[in-house]
């Protein structure tokens, strides 16, 4: 049997039939499983618990969600903030922290890429549309979501265009009024919109983060470009993984 990773998934929380269930999105799930991980749901946001779940996983994937309480990042909510949840944030930002120090890769979708800058010491836009003093491009696209709407200028020598190639002519999807505003002291720009929105971080000394802020989730059947994402985690993740137990 081969070896098959690990990959940890918060869940928020969702009202269905007026009753609390944890959900994750089936699109992620089925990206992991599709190139040989196997996913773990994180149901729970007790910040407590998360060490334990950090030791069960390989991976970290962060999917998208609700805003982020921008306590996190020291400032009062502003009105165009949308749905927040503070205990999936206080959880996810323990969950980077941990796989982080643990040497866990991950993998940051939208929301997911704004915890992991926040949980580094960055800060993000409530909204960009009332808090940036540029003109900002539609970012919640009325597309459907597997439909790329615009285009991102690839940083050159980031190891996101290792991933999906350079330029500046990918076409991603977009569904966000968030961004990231100060980037981490820990992240690197892997990729801008042509508005100057933050599209992709990654982590500056190696190649355990990647985080990008459109949704190849519900792109990855029928754009290689986003199916390499999911690739490349599970590559990094067993290439983690390997070099922890060697170490052992
Ligand atoms: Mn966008």
């Amino acid at each position: 049997m081969d070896k098959k990773y690990t990959i940890g998934i918060p869940a928020e929380i969702r009202l269905i039939k007026d009753l609390e269930r944890n959900s994750v999105n089936n699109n992620e799930v089925a990206g992991v499983i599709q190139h040989g991980g196997v996913p773990i749901m994180i149901p729970t946001r007790n910040p407590e618990l998360m060490a334990h779940y950090v030791d069960l996983i390989d991976g970290l994937l962060l999917p998208g969600g609700p805003d982020v309480a921008p306590r996190f990042y020291g400032e009062e909510p502003v009105p165009e903030l949308g749905d927040a949840d503070a205990f999936l944030d206080a959880s996810g930002i323990e969950l980077v922290k941990l796989a982080v120090a643990k040497r866990k890769p991950i993998f940051g979708i939208c929301r997911g890429t704004q915890v992991i800058n926040v949980a580094l010491g960055g800060t993000l836009y409530q909204d960009m549309y009332s808090q940036r003093n540029r003109p900002t491009l539609q970012h919640f696209q009325k597309a459907p979501l597997p439909q790329g709407t615009h285009s991102i200028s690839v940083t050159p020598d980031r190891y996101l265009e290792k991933i999906i190639g350079g330029g500046d002519a990918t076409l991603v999807n977009s569904h966000h009024h968030e961004s990231i505003k100060a980037v981490s002291s820990q992240l690197n720009i892997s990729a801008l919109a042509k508005d100057g929105v933050i599209e992709g971080v990654e982590s500056k000394d190696d190649d355990l983060i990647i985080g990008v802020q459109w949704h190849p989730e519900a792109m990855y059947t029928t754009d290689s470009k986003q199916d390499a994402l999911f690739a490349d985690f599970m590559k990094r993740v067993a290439r983690y993984a390997r070099a922890t137990s060697a170490d052992k």
